[in-house]
């Protein structure tokens, strides 16, 4: 960056810092605060959900779109991929991973036999980096998932398979914590459901139930591993009935004193899960945000600077429980560079975070409270044009990481040089 850049960066910085002095809104904290907070990073998107156990094949009902050239196929390739989107993002993160992930290195080790050894080059590429790692036991893709059910299957043997994977993967989430000293958390997604018209609701979910109750017996340190559990409202070839719903979550969360996960595209197209949060803190004492965009269905597109990502993140800083919340992201778009999407869709949740931090929450409260609706309205809409982008200009300079679209040409060269010759 030439100096002359970095002045003009500054002294925008130095002006919009003024304004919210104005609200009592101190930036130097706010982006104290913003780099205290990791932002989870789903592997997935840099290889279309493939995995590394040879499938090729993506089952579960969740499907990956676009051809785009230069998906990672090998572990080191997309490490290779994730250090060159993290170098674009400010910040230290996590990343998150799946268990089809495991290197066995040739050696035959089914999802039922995976041990943290098979993740070792993960944490150790973790520890180079200073990030954290975040885990999933993988219930698709796998011939024991392959009629639709898993955990509530009604075959006691291949329940019993997919209760040993979750075992084993609570143990591969808490090394990960105990490694890299932060705390690993370790979600639950199983794709069970119909595609048409049940007999019986009630007996998977009991099955369901009663497998989680199983996995969840098993002793594993929660200083370093953190369970959850995510629901869902359908996937494809589960139209008319998802096992795992919001609501058997939720209920099940609560009762066992387990992480709930929102992702933002399991719910009816309406609905939002900036509401969720409020509701759901009272009753659970954390929740995993799965950051995706739904379009039109439970898509997965690539997160966007739209209403919905600020309304999420307004509400973790409005209630003041960005302690209490773990955002990950999720999503998978094979359209575009994966690296660019990875870059686009983490810089815009770290962009929100900061809008909203940037907010004289306060003020608003003391408005609302006194019954000045009108001012309240007035500021918030006021504060939309406010100069946030310059402070998140400033922050990118600080981090030292590119300052507005200046990533892009990064993420070109690296394509030429990296990816188009895969
Ligand atoms: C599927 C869930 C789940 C997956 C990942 C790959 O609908 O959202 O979180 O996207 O586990
Ligand atoms: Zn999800």
């Amino acid at each position: 960056m030439m100096p002359d850049d970095q002045k003009a960066i500054e002294s925008s910085y130095e002006q919009a810092k003024a304004l919210y002095a104005k609200w009592g809104v101190d930036t130097d904290q706010v982006l104290d605060q913003l780099a205290r907070i990791r932002v989870s990073i789903n592997c997935w998107q840099g290889d279309d959900v493939r995995g590394f156990e040879g499938s090729d094949e993506l089952t579960g009902g969740i499907q990956v779109t676009g051809n785009y050239p230069g998906a990672a196929r090998t572990p080191d390739e997309l490490r290779q991929d994730l250090a060159k989107a993290l170098s674009l993002i400010p910040g230290k993160h996590k990343v998150n991973i799946h268990a089809m992930y495991a290197e066995t290195k040739g050696a035959k080790a089914d999802r039922n036999e995976l041990k943290p050894e098979h993740f070792q080059n993960w944490v150790e590429w973790a520890k180079t980096l200073g990030i954290g790692l975040d885990f999933n036991p993988t219930y698709f893709s796998h011939p024991l998932s392959d009629d639709g059910f898993t955990l509530s299957h009604q075959d006691p043997k291949i329940r019993q398979f997919w209760i040993e994977h979750g075992i084993a993967c609570r143990h591969i989430g808490a090394y990960f914590g105990r490694e890299l000293g932060v705390p690993c958390v370790t979600n639950t997604w199983v794709p069970d459901g119909y595609k048409d018209l049940p007999a019986d609701r009630l007996a998977p979910r009991r099955r369901l139930m009663e497998s989680l109750d199983q996995i969840l017996a098993a002793d594993v340190d929660t200083r370093h591993n953190i369970d959850a559990v995510e629901g869902k409202l359908f996937g494809i070839g589960s139209e008319s009935y998802v096992v795992g719903s919001n609501d058997f979550y939720l209920a099940y969360a609560a009762k066992n004193n387990v992480t709930l996960c929102l992702d933002a595209g399991h719910f009816h197209p309406t609905e939002s899960i900036a509401d969720k949060i409020s509701a759901a803190l009272l009753f659970v004492d954390h929740l995993l945000l799965h950051v995706s965009r739904p379009v039109r269905w439970d898509s997965d597109h690539v997160v966007v600077f739209d209403d919905e990502l600020q309304r999420i993140m307004e509400e973790i800083i409005r209630s003041g429980v960005s302690d209490r919340v773990f955002i990950a992201l999720d999503f998978f778009d094979g359209s575009i560079n994966r690296i660019a999407a990875w870059t686009i869709g983490t810089r815009n949740t770290l962009k929100a975070l900061l809008k909203a931090m940037l907010e004289p929450t306060a003020v608003l409260k003391e408005y609302e409270a006194k019954g000045d609706l009108t001012s309240r309205l007035a500021l918030m809409e006021e504060l939309k044009s406010y100069p946030w982008a310059a402070v998140w200009d400033y922050y990118c300079l600080r981090q030292n990481v590119p300052v507005r679209d200046q990533w892009l040409a990064e993420v070109k060269r690296y394509e030429q040089e990296v990816l188009l010759k895969r």
